[in-house]
């Protein structure tokens, strides 16, 4: 099945209490066609520190494996793969829980995913409210293109981010109003912004407490010149892009991009192999056309001087 476009959300409450009303609201937003939920978890931390989970998808059980690992990966969780979807289907909370033990204490971390062409009124993209210091890591992240009807098409932040991290990421917002809106209602200190590459063609970039994103942390606000947007390629660096080697190391990164190739390499032609930003790692040819070009010529020349020469 196709998916797309997705969305990711993370939201946080103060005083938890529900009695099924959004679970019932989903529903009925996926009867209607308007949405459906390919995974979603509930997470609840007590006193103590016990952590309780509960699945929520309103996929078939056919759709929801072909998806599970895939949001797993995204929001940085590890399920265990089908056996822990089904674990986690069957037996719920408990058996959930077995596959997470890396979430108590830690952030969702999002790496190197390509969010774009998503709308919502509030952070088409990347969608983050939080009651406390929560909202996870994104790093290599090529967010792009993404629709915000009212504000932060692609960013909209919202409640006590400060421990939020935005790393190596390139934002192309293409839509306004504003690409980035970091709102300050609940806390005036914005997420941490390093060497992003932040860049819009329409609207505002900045809004709210991120607004002076860009006067420090290293990011830059340049066009990411990414290739022509057919499939295989949307949103990969072309020669020249001020995303190549423009990133700052991280072992969040991984060893492969998006499409699965080295991650650090030199792009630029430097001698020194250093980390794209985006989603995507640029490889050069290893001839360029004009030097193919120069050895044909010089080859041509050669065989054309000693075949005058006889
Ligand atoms: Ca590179």
């Amino acid at each position: 099945m196709s998916i797309g476009p997705v969305q990711l959300i993370v939201l946080g409450f103060q005083h938890p209490e529900f009695h099924g009303e959004i679970i019932a609201e989903l529903e009925r937003l996926r009867e209607s066609d308007t949405v459906r939920v390919i995974d979603s978890l509930a997470v609840y931390k007590d006193a103590d520190g016990e952590v309780e989970v509960e699945h929520l998808s309103n996929l078939s059980t056919e759709e929801a494996i072909e998806l599970g690992s895939k949001v797993g990966a995204l929001v940085g969780l590890g399920i265990e793969g089908e056996e822990g979807l089904y674990a986690g289907a069957e037996a719920g909370a408990e058996a959930a829980a077995d596959g997470i033990s890396a979430f108590n204490g830690s952030s969702p971390i999002a790496v190197n995913n390509v969010i774009h062409d998503n709308t919502a009124p509030f952070g088409g993209g990347v969608g983050v409210s939080v009651p406390s210091s929560f909202g996870g890591t994104w790093v290599n992240n090529t967010i792009a293109d993404n629709i915000g009807q009212s504000s932060g098409s692609d960013i909209y932040t919202q409640g006590f981010v400060e421990n939020m991290q935005f790393v190596n990421n390139i934002v192309r917002t293409t839509t306004g109003p504003y690409g980035i809106d970091c709102d300050s209602t609940y806390s005036s200190t914005p997420p941490t912004f390093t060497s992003n590459d932040l860049f819009a063609t329409r609207g505002t970039l900045l809004r709210g407490s991120c607004v002076n994103a860009l006067a420090s942390g290293g990011n830059i606000s340049a066009d990411p010149q990414f290739a022509r947007e057919r499939p295989r390629t949307a949103y990969r660096l072309t020669a020249g892009s001020p995303a190549i080697d423009a990133g700052v190391p991280t072992s969040v990164a991984g060893s492969t991009d998006a499409a699965g190739r080295p991650r650090v390499v030199d792009g630029n032609g430097d001698g020194a192999a250093v980390i794209d930003l985006g989603a995507y790692e640029l490889k050069p040819p290893r001839v360029s056309w004009r030097e193919g070009l120069a050895t044909t010529i010089a080859w041509y020349r050669s065989r054309h001087a000693v075949a005058s020469r006889a």
